[in-house]
């Protein structure tokens, strides 16, 4: 298992649209592990492929307590069922530090593909609803900062900017 470096605002590469995954392969399951290594070590609880550079609609999730009920979503789509929206706090693995309110619908269909190749429909609602949309927006290219104001984006991208700059300031010291 490996650590995979995550992608920060305002990279560009977070920025590209995400290809279907044709076969799980080992290649598949050993991304996935280290996904799931990465997030928990964040520690987050959603993290989509985009966000560690690979283009490659997969998401893993878990939104336990206690970190053991993993999720992945592998090619999923996503439908509202619902037109309300309710404003959430959010937060982001590649925007770290900011938080801010996005509204979404509150109850969705999601369909994808398991691990074992089988076609899941669930209807969500709740976290799992918010955290499956903002993931599917990484695999689109859109990051929640996106909901924001210009200002509030420009303010973002400054913080991001300096907490990375930081963060690697006390990686060289190590
Ligand atoms: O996509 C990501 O960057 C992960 C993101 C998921 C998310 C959080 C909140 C609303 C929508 C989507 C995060 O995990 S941010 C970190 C976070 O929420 C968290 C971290 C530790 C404990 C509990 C939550
Ligand atoms: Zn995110």
């Amino acid at each position: 298992m490996a650590l995979l470096p995550i992608l920060s605002f305002p990279d560009q590469r977070l920025r590209t649209i995400a290809k279907p995954v044709e076969k799980i392969t080992a290649q598949i399951r050993q991304l996935v592990d280290d996904m799931f290594e990465t997030m928990y070590d964040a520690p987050g609880i959603g993290l989509a492929a985009t966000q560690v550079d690979q283009h490659i609609q997969l998401i893993v999730m878990d939104l336990s307590e206690n970190k053991d009920q993993p999720m992945v979503f592998i090619n999923p789509k996503i439908t509202p069922l619902t037109q309300e929206k309710e404003p959430y706090e959010e937060g982001c693995l590649s925007v770290p530090q900011i938080y801010d309110k996005v509204s979404r619908p509150t109850h969705v269909k999601i369909q994808y593909m398991n691990l074992e190749s089988e076609i899941i429909e669930v209807e969500a609602e709740g976290l799992l609803a918010i955290c499956i949309q903002h993931e599917m927006d990484h695999l689109n290219g859109k990051l929640f900062v996106d909901y924001l104001s210009p200002l509030k984006r420009q303010r973002a991208r400054e913080k991001v900017e300096k907490v990375v700059r930081q963060r690697e300031k006390v990686a060289v010291k190590r």
